[in-house]
């Protein structure tokens, strides 16, 4: 018999029993979307466990970062991270900007802070970079360098749902942060998203953009997009957010479970808590040194799948190395090193919440080559 497949991830559901009273109360007021009364509750619920003042709901992850940099008024050249999923660099593309890479920190995976200054041109008009993993980016030193430019920020914190540094939410950073709330994501609407930002004035802005550029039944101040998330959807959130800490200690319970059966294993890397942050362990990526651990990655990501374990290389290929962005000068592999080495070296186990004992067991028994 073959053992069951192992997904790199598994959506936090919420009970059913509790969605249909909520289902059958949409289809009582008849109201599906367009700002409704579940979609108020949840922007309003968001925000209070999030700490932050202002968020605005989108249709996904990708429309918040797109419609960031159209609130914003970015021009010319955004620097960011070619170390992550290609929303980031598209949502660059799609408002006819260019985007400028800049590597990461080995120990993080984030954008280096340290080799921001070198790209700055007199294009540049913002920074968006990304907590990858749920991991804080150096806020403090990218926002010095920010200053000092005149730059904007736009944090892409699509892994850091819930994330704090010294009991303050992540998402304060900077002038703005987008979520997602995508089905493979710590907290999840199905699809989702969020813009988090730090007044009222922009949220307003915001939520004009997302419908169109509405700003009442017949004004149209900008040429906006449909990011509106619904009822249904905002239903399934407001359940899940009931749920998401304990989500979030199951987690951390397979990440310890995890660490403590890998930590001496030659070859292997992983990613450390740090001291003042709450972590979510949204993502369990495991570095490998092919000479030390006697193994490629390659070799590795092969084995689980025979195993029917089924991790994933987050975020390999580089964005720089795709089509659409490879002919960009920031984009020669020699200004990116780091990045590609930890895309070369990355494997994402599975970890999600609710992840079985016998099931951690079984990775863990692969990659010790038991
Ligand atoms: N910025 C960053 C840094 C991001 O990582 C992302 C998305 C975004 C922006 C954009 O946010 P969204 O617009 O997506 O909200 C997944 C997700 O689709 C994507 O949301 C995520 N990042 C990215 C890192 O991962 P894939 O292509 O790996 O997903 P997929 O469909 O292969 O799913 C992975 C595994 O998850 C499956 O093998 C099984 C499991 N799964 C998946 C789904 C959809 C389930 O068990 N149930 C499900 O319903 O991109």
């Amino acid at each position: 018999m073959t053992d069951k497949p192992i997904t790199v991830t598994s959506p936090l559901l919420p009970n059913l029993d509790d969605l249909i009273p909520m289902l059958k109360d949409i289809w009582d007021r008849k109201w599906l979307t367009n700002n409704g009364h579940y979609h108020k509750e949840l922007e309003k619920a968001l925000a209070e466990y999030l700490g932050v003042k202002y968020l605005s709901l989108f249709t996904n992850g990708t429309l918040p970062l797109i419609t960031a940099l159209q609130a914003m008024r970015i021009t010319g050249e955004v620097i960011t991270t070619p170390y992550s999923f290609v929303a980031t660099t598209h949502s660059i593309w799609w408002n006819g900007l260019k985007p400028v890479f800049v590597d990461v920190e080995e120990e993080t995976g984030n954008i280096d802070p340290e080799k921001i200054e070198a790209a700055i041109t007199p294009h540049t008009t913002a920074i968006m970079p990304v907590h990858v993993y749920g991991t804080p980016c150096n806020t403090k030193r990218i926002q010095e360098i920010a200053d000092i430019y005149g730059l904007k920020v736009i944090y892409d914190a699509a892994h850091a749902f819930g994330v704090h540094v010294n009991g303050e939410s992540i998402l304060k950073s900077g002038d703005m942060s987008t979520l997602s709330f995508h089905a493979t994501k710590v907290y999840t609407t199905v699809e989702g998203g969020a813009l988090v930002c730090h007044d009222e004035a922009t949220k307003k802005r915001i939520d004009y953009l997302k419908n169109f550029g509405f700003a009442g039944e017949t004004t149209v101040v900008a040429p906006g997009i449909n990011s509106k998330m619904d009822e249904i959807r905002s239903a399934f959130g407001l359940l899940n957010l009931k749920q998401v800490d304990s989500a979030i200690a199951s987690r951390k319970a397979t990440a310890e479970k995890y660490r403590e059966a890998l930590k001496n294993i030659p070859g292997i890397r992983m990613l450390k808590d740090i001291e003042g942050v709450r972590h979510n362990y949204s993502y369990f990526p495991i570095f490998i040194d092919e000479k030390q651990y006697g193994m490629s990655r390659e070799a590795l990501y092969e084995k689980l799948k025979e195993n029917n374990i089924f991790g994933r290389r987050y975020f390999y290929p580089l964005i720089s190395t795709f089509s659409a962005y490879k002919g960009l000068e920031s984009a020669n592999p020699a200004n990116l090193p780091i990045a590609h080495k930890l895309a070369d070296q990355v494997l994402c186990l599975p970890m999600f919440a609710g992840l079985d004992e016998e099931s951690a067991n079984r990775v863990i028994d692969i990659v010790l080559k038991k």
